[in-house]
């Protein structure tokens, strides 16, 4: 069963005083509870509930993203950049902690809200998802020299597609919400690319990929774009910064961004995978991170995006196996949408393989 959220005494932690106007909830991230604070002076303050099973050690999440935010903040402020727009910033409890623990347990934290901007589930323009694809790569190349054994993971085998294939065959065995029957379609789907699950880890295995630090869920809403100038302001969400492989953060953006269409919607023959988008991102990301790029790394971004939807995918249909347990869900079969909606997007991008091929080789 879920536990209320206690948020009123989490707000009362921090220094806000009697200053709050409104606590509403905000965003659309399928993992942790949001909330916008409103204050009479009309500043506005970030407050998540970071859900506690999906992270077993919120601590070291807080830690890794002290770490981070403040390295960036340096950059930024050496560069006369303003940090509290270009990366989040913790604000404290009056206590001092980077955190509160609140009286059940769970943990929450406030950053400060940055104001006139969006986080958009899916671009509207290619322009707007060039500049996602430079905001990702400018964070990867700010964090190229971040001591990346300093970080903790705090998701192990979080891109390691084979280990999610693993999970997807545990959850197909274990059947805990009697739904196998109705995805056998989807399951053929996945086992018909059982293989190429491997490739990138493999890679990394023999030397030939080398680990970033990434961020690891580089969705277009965790990019917050500017409402008056439509530029890309700050990368968000934080809490899977760990050591990857840049075709990670390559990929998952390409699978939540080339699409015309959320990850969500139902009706396929509005889904497509789109090369336009594809190219408009490449040249975003390329233009911002490609320098520091080995051959083998470009030339494997096109398998970063293939296997970041299928994995994310397979996740999908694996929570839907089990219950519903760790994505939020907003009605019964969102999970299977979910994963319909990806696979058919792995489908178009085989379609397409030569001439997304031929984008990423054009940079070499
Ligand atoms: C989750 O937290 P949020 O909504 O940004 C998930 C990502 C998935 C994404 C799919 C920690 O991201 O891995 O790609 O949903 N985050 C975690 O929308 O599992
Ligand atoms: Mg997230």
């Amino acid at each position: 069963m879920k536990k209320d959220l206690l948020y009123s005494e989490a707000a009362a932690a921090y220094p806000f005083g009697s200053r709050v106007v409104s606590i509403e909830p905000y965003g659309g991230g399928h993992i942790n509870d949001t909330f916008l604070v409103v204050c009479t002076d009309g500043e506005e303050y970030v407050l998540q509930h970071i859900n506690s099973y999906v992270f077993k050690h919120p601590d070291e999440i807080m830690e890794n993203i002290m770490g981070i935010t403040k390295f960036i903040a340096d950059k930024l402020n050496a560069n006369g950049e303003d940090s509290t727009r270009g990366t989040l910033t913790v604000v404290q409890t009056t206590d001092g902690a980077d955190f509160y623990v609140d009286t059940t347990g769970e943990f929450w934290r406030v950053t400060l809200n940055i104001s006139n901007t969006t986080a958009y589930d899916f671009a509207d323009s290619e322009n707007m998802l060039m500049k996602s694809g430079a905001a990702f790569g400018s964070f990867q190349s700010m964090l190229a020299d971040y001591p990346a054994e300093t970080l903790h993971e705090t998701i192990p085998h979080f891109h390691d597609t084979p280990d999610r294939y693993r999970q997807l065959e545990e959850a197909i065995r274990n059947n805990a919400a009697g739904r196998l029957e109705e995805v056998t379609a989807e399951i053929e789907f996945a086992k018909a690319r059982k293989a190429d699950c491997a490739i990138l880890m493999d890679l990394l295995a023999k030397g030939e990929l080398p680990l970033k630090v990434t961020h690891n869920d580089t969705k277009m809403s965790n990019v917050l774009i500017d409402n008056t100038t439509g530029d890309a302001v700050c990368v968000i969400d934080l809490d899977t910064v760990m050591p990857g492989l840049t075709a990670f953060d390559y990929g998952d953006s390409i699978r939540a961004g080339a699409t015309t269409a959320a990850e969500d919607e139902v009706d396929l023959t509005k889904v497509h995978f789109s090369l336009d988008l594809f190219k408009a991102y490449t040249e975003g990301f390329l233009s911002a991170a490609g320098g520091a790029l080995t051959e083998t790394e470009i030339r494997t971004l096109p398998v970063g995006a293939k296997l970041m939807t299928l994995e994310v995918g397979m996740r999908f249909l694996a929570d839907y196996l089990n219950g519903d347990v760790y994505f939020k869900t907003k009605y019964p079969q969102h999970n299977l949408d979910r994963a319909r909606n990806q696979f058919h997007l792995v489908e178009e991008m085989e379609q397409q393989w030569a001439d997304m091929m031929a984008v990423v080789e054009s940079y070499l």
